[in-house]
């Protein structure tokens, strides 16, 4: 597969990733990415928002079919948190990290954010949709924002979008065609923690009827986030089970 073969621009959307759902039920091919300037109706995980301005940021969703059991389409979103470091890194040798399991930040800061959203039947995964959320060139955020952050406030420069694209687009490549083996992340998953900021950090669990605060000591191949709380107790916590509060003070 190579992502991005098959693009469709679009000067405004809702959200890119409902056009890439929209292009999925209409046949479009593994990879087919869509790219938006703007998205009016921006989203987040559970329902959140997305502040996505025009011509500022990379808003875009990658359509994917791939042939893994239902329980690894949540690890897209650890592919794609790689595949966005690696990418920034590259191209603007700012010190970007993955927030576990789906955001980029610098300096503390949130750059970027990952939806990944899926279709399917029967423990059958007819597509999956990966959401990317990229501040680029951004001057101001609203004050509804403090823990966001762009490439521009973090360096002063101005970046090219369609460079980021293809960087991202390759790296993406390279770590899927190895998730795609087992649906699995053994390959690079100590790319991924050398990458990761949370790791060896208190973290605070939110499950839906507890918190409760641990360390987190390891990620396991399946992108699970291993945790040990000061009486010893260690657990496993899913990608997609739980929300993880860390650097910021605000629930994600
Ligand atoms: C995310 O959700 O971080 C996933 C964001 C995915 C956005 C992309 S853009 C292309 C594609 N099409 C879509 O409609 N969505 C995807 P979550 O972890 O739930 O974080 C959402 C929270 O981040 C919000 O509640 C705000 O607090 C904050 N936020 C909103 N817009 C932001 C921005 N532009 N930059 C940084 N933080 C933001």
């Amino acid at each position: 597969m190579v992502v991005g073969q098959e693009r469709r621009y679009y000067k405004e959307v809702d959200s890119t990733n409902t056009k890439a759902k929209l292009w999925a039920k209409a046949g479009a091919k593994t990879g087919s990415l869509v790219i938006a300037d703007r998205q009016t109706a921006g989203r987040g995980r559970n329902g959140r928002d997305w502040h996505s301005p025009s011509g500022v940021g990379i808003w875009m969703s990658v359509l994917l079919r791939p042939e893994v059991d239902v329980v690894a389409i949540p690890r897209l979103s650890l592919v794609a948190g790689l595949a966005i470091v690696k990418a920034v890194q590259a191209h603007t040798g700012l010190d970007a990290k993955i927030k576990w399991p789906n955001d980029v930040v610098i300096n503390g800061k949130k750059v970027c954010g990952v939806l990944c959203e899926m279709q399917g039947s029967g423990g059958r995964v007819d597509y999956a949709v990966v959401g990317v959320g990229m501040n680029v060139n951004t001057e101001a955020f609203p004050e509804s924002l403090p823990y966001a952050s762009s490439l521009y406030v973090e360096s002063g420069i101005r970046y090219d979008r369609e460079v980021l694209i293809e960087y991202f687009c390759n790296y993406f490549d390279t770590y899927y065609k190895a998730y795609q083996k087992e649906g699995k992340l053994i390959d690079f998953i100590e790319e991924y923690k050398n990458n990761c900021i949370n790791l060896n950090n208190k973290v605070k669990i939110l499950e839906d009827d507890r918190q409760y605060e641990a360390y987190a000591t390891d990620i396991n191949d399946k992108g699970h986030l291993i945790v040990q709380q000061d009486d010893g107790t260690i657990t496993e916590v899913f990608v997609g089970e739980v929300s993880v509060r860390g650097l910021y003070g605000y629930v994600e």
